[in-house]
């Protein structure tokens, strides 16, 4: 990772009124946790995430689809938090505690940023950790233990099953959570997009917006990305590593 850019972000952050971040299954990976566009191995290795996100897939095979995600869920109540969630979790209490915005946005699925501290996340792509009946919406949390049928039967409706609260290829995001998004990327002063690909949409247009309302942008991510020809920074390396070392050069707040 370049020194001179590295100082030059945490510039822009301490100079910043108001921050956002969104991140994506990068942040997680540190934790132990797959990302989307990874190689699949292992039990799970004929399994297409991209093909098993989508309602129809779960249409056809509920089974498959709800086995999946509840090893996916038990995978992610085993993870812990990692240097990342924690770095990004101790910037928004140093932005609060100087009266400074901080929002952060995640795609993913696996609460651990609430588990590292973060206060305000808007869940884009919603939450595995909470299951809703397909016939009423009702939500609920299921036990840590796994699962023992599939696909699970709602405890609300007869006849209907109970799906993973989150959000399919298709589907809409929660709105209110979106709009919540929007309005601060427009408000922004430093976006920080970390740890995403940036093709899957709406999400990866945040940071299209914070641009063209006059935020600096900057990607923090190991590879290339979507977006990286046009962010005005690129922090190349894991966000574990990457992020800890960002708010230690911002100094002390
Ligand atoms: C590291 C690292 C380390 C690794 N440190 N970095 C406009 C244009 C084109 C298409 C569309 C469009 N608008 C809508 C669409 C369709 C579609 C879409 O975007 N498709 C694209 C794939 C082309 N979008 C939708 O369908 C959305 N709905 C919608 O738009 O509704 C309106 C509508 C309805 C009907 C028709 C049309 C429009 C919904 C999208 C929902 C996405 N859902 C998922 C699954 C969630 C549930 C689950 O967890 O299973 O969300 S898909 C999956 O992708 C998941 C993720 O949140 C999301 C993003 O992936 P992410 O997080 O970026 O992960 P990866 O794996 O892609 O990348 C990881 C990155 O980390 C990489 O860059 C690595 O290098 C990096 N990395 N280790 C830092 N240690």
């Amino acid at each position: 990772m370049d020194a001179g850019t590295l100082h030059l972000v945490a510039e822009r952050l301490a100079k910043a009124r108001r921050v956002v971040a969104i991140t994506g299954a990068g942040v997680s990976a540190e934790s132990g946790i797959r990302t989307f566009r990874d190689t699949m191995d292992g039990l799970w290795k004929e399994f297409d995430p991209q093909r098993l996100a989508t309602p129809e897939a779960f249409e056809r095979d509920p089974a498959t689809v709800t086995r999946w995600y509840d090893h996916r869920r038990l995978g992610c109540l085993a993870a812990d938090p990692n240097p990342g969630h924690l770095a990004l979790a101790r910037l928004e209490a140093r932005l609060a505690d100087a009266g400074l915005g901080f929002v952060l946005a995640t795609q993913n699925v696996d609460r651990l940023h609430q588990r590292a501290g973060s206060r305000r996340v808007l869940e884009l792509h919603g939450s595995i950790m909470e299951w809703r009946c397909t016939a009423t919406g009702r939500k609920l949390v299921p036990d840590p233990s796994p699962m023992t049928r599939f696909p699970p039967p709602s405890p609300f409706a007869e006849g209907a099953l109970l799906r993973p609260d989150v959000v399919w290829f298709g589907e809409l995001l929660p709105m209110e959570v979106f709009a919540a998004a929007e309005r601060a990327s427009r408000a922004c002063d430093v976006f920080l997009s970390v740890g995403t690909s940036s093709v899957v949409f709406p999400a990866a247009g945040l940071i299209r917006t914070a641009a063209a309302h006059g935020a600096y942008t900057v990607e923090i991510n190991r590879e290339e990305t979507a977006a990286s020809v046009w962010v005005d920074a690129a922090l190349r390396g894991p966000s574990g590593e990457v992020l800890p070392r960002l708010l230690a050069a911002m100094g002390p707040g």
